[in-house]
């Protein structure tokens, strides 16, 4: 996607004309991919400008931040007002944040002790992620034949810049070769993630999503449309999930913040059920469109006004 700037990013604490917001090439993220960060959605709601999940998102930074020993010095409700403040300084009425932590410049070599934490949040117009189509006619993906990090390896429940080398390698196959998105499996062999989204498929009416076990992210969509699941009665479990599973599905979605919940319609060029988004998808996606609309009542409280 490509970007289109915006008027200021909020830097170490000030916000910055867009062009001035640079680093040190000998910055230790650059060179060890030492960043943790977010993405979160503001959505133009019939109330107006609303941030999705503000206080899970944030906390989520933080938590990643422990996992790598990144002190931010800043509190998590000062990172909730200073995205505030940058969706207000930028005037747009939806746009997507990203607020990013990572080891500036100070010293080489592996350990980043010495490399201080510095954090900046921008913003950027970005719409449908997996294309305008895919929210309603769904998408094609492919199993990838890159699996996703072994537990242990990298902790995936951590946001983290350098986990994203194995998505770039997950991604790039997918697209080359005429997918849209690619799945991973686990090291176990199991259905994992894609490049940015979870996933959940759907047979006989029960709904099945991967557990955190099978690396993946702890996917704050995910967790919106589990809440949607239980309110709307259906059967909802969290287990492991065969590579054949897809391919027998009635259904299958991803969930993500840039990917909102999109349809699969096949899976390795097999058509997953009719080939068309299915019904239990689609009124999961009239609840969580509804909601970040404002044409459904927020009624999980996941809506923060932007102006207030
Ligand atoms: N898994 C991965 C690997 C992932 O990157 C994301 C978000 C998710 C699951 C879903 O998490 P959540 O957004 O909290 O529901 N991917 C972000 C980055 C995408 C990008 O290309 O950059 C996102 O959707 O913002």
């Amino acid at each position: 996607m490509p970007i289109n700037k915006s008027e200021k990013i909020w830097f170490n604490g000030e916000l910055v004309p867009w062009d001035q917001a640079k680093i040190h090439v000998m910055s230790h993220v650059l060179h060890y991919g030492s960043s943790v960060f977010e993405g979160i959605r503001c959505y133009d709601t019939r109330q107006g400008s609303a941030v999705f999940r503000l206080r899970p998102h944030v906390r989520r930074l933080f938590d990643s931040g422990k996992i790598y020993r990144m002190e931010i010095k800043y509190t998590p409700e000062q990172i909730e007002q200073a995205i505030l403040q940058t969706i207000r300084a930028n005037k747009l009425p939806a746009c997507y944040v990203r607020p990013l932590v990572f080891r500036g410049y100070d010293s080489i070599g592996v350990d980043p002790r010495n490399c201080p934490v510095e954090v900046v949040i921008a913003t950027i117009e970005w719409g449908r992620y997996l294309g305008q189509e895919a929210i309603e006619n769904g998408v094609d993906v492919c199993v990838s034949s890159w699996n996703r990090m072994a537990p242990n390896t990298f902790p995936a429940m951590a946001k983290m810049g350098g986990h994203y080398a194995n998505s770039q390698l997950m991604k790039m196959e997918a697209l080359i070769n005429g997918y849209s998105e690619a799945i991973a499996l686990d090291v176990n062999g199991y259905v994992s993630e894609g490049s940015g989204e979870n996933i959940f498929i759907i047979r006989d009416g029960v709904i099945t999503t991967p557990p955190l076990g099978g690396s993946i992210l702890s996917g704050i969509t995910r967790d919106s449309v589990m809440q949607i699941i239980k309110g709307l009665g259906y059967e909802l479990r969290e287990q492991l999930i065969p590579r054949e599973a897809l391919y027998l599905a009635d259904e299958v979605f991803l969930t993500g913040t840039a990917a909102e919940v999109s349809p699969i319609r096949t899976v390795d060029r097999i058509s997953v059920g009719s080939g068309k988004r299915g019904p239990i998808t689609a009124s999961i996606q009239k609840e969580f469109f509804g909601i970040v609309t404002g044409e459904l009542e927020d009624k999980y409280g996941w809506l923060t006004p932007v102006n207030k």
